[in-house]
């Protein structure tokens, strides 16, 4: 009997240990527009930028059952190199897939500003958008978000504003400033996401100078990239660097070139662990 019950004790344990580390798979229908289930609501926001001494556009979605009298923890979401404030709405649908979390009761509620991270006054994806010009707009968004976006949401929204209740993330070019921005700015944020990181991403020694600080921090750091992406090293680098000093964070590939299924997949994932405990056993 006693040999029996831990045969049957080490089998559990064995299962827990390997079903600790979720497999990313997303439902078939998480990016499709259901009927019946209540939205959340889009804003425009005009908001004048004293870096940039211009007023500049982006988007705010509010979660389903949003109310003025609560208080929401803040996601900044940033596009790449090709896009605008409207880059995610156009090819990530990020407010169809999390009214369908919300539907599900799989999301913290909170607020999703959805900015323009070029940071210059012409800051359409428009020409070569790899001028020098326009390449160094992404490092002076930095500058944007802290001194004139973060305040601005901050004036006009009901939202936290602890670093443990902010968390940035984006994709390729807006992963690279995610990870500069959010790791070098942890009073902050305390919570990252890189998705398929552009060369704009700091190298590891730089990004995170002080790996126990990073630690002690840190909430979450996820760094994920398609399988067959030419940017895979930026994350991999990270990744490995992270792992070295041990800094906990979730390293996800995935099968996938650049592209947005697997900026989708990483918006559902990520977001999905936002703002709530985090189970150390899906860390790396
Ligand atoms: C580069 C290759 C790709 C680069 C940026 C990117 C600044 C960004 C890609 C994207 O945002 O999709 O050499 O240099």
């Amino acid at each position: 009997m006693k040999s029996f019950l831990i045969v049957l004790i080490s089998l559990s344990m064995l299962q827990h240990a390997f079903c600790q580390k979720p497999n990313y798979q997303p439902p078939a229908d998480f990016d499709q527009e259901r009927s019946g289930i209540t939205k959340g609501r889009l804003d425009t926001i005009n908001y004048f930028s004293q870096t940039v001494d211009t007023i500049r556009r982006g988007f705010v979605y509010l979660p389903p059952a949003y109310s003025e009298t609560k208080k929401y923890p803040v996601l900044y979401l940033l596009h790449g190199i090709g896009g605008d404030e409207e880059e995610w709405l156009r090819g990530g649908i990020p407010h169809i897939i999390l009214d369908n979390l919300y539907a599900e009761k799989k999301l913290e509620p909170m607020i999703v500003v959805l900015p323009n991270g070029r940071a210059m006054k012409n800051d359409r994806a428009m020409g070569n958008i790899m001028d020098r010009e326009k390449v160094a707009a992404f490092a002076t968004f930095e500058d944007d978000l802290l001194k004139d976006l973060i305040p601005f949401i901050e004036e006009n929204y009901p939202v936290l504003t602890d670093r443990e209740n902010r968390a940035i993330a984006g994709l390729s070019m807006g992963g690279g400033q995610s990870l500069n921005f959010g790791l070098g700015n942890l009073d902050t944020f305390a919570w990252v996401g890189g998705f398929s990181s552009a060369p704009n991403t700091k190298e590891p020694a730089l990004l995170v100078p002080d790996p126990k600080e990073a630690r002690e921090l840190l909430k979450l750091l996820w760094l994920s990239c398609g399988d067959e992406d030419r940017l895979i090293r930026f994350s991999e680098r990270t990744h490995e660097y992270l792992v070295k000093n041990d800094v906990p964070h979730i390293y996800h590939i995935e099968p996938g070139s650049h592209d947005f299924k697997v900026w989708k997949n990483g918006l559902y994932n990520f977001s999905q662990l936002l703002f709530r405990p985090v189970d150390k056993g899906i860390l790396n």
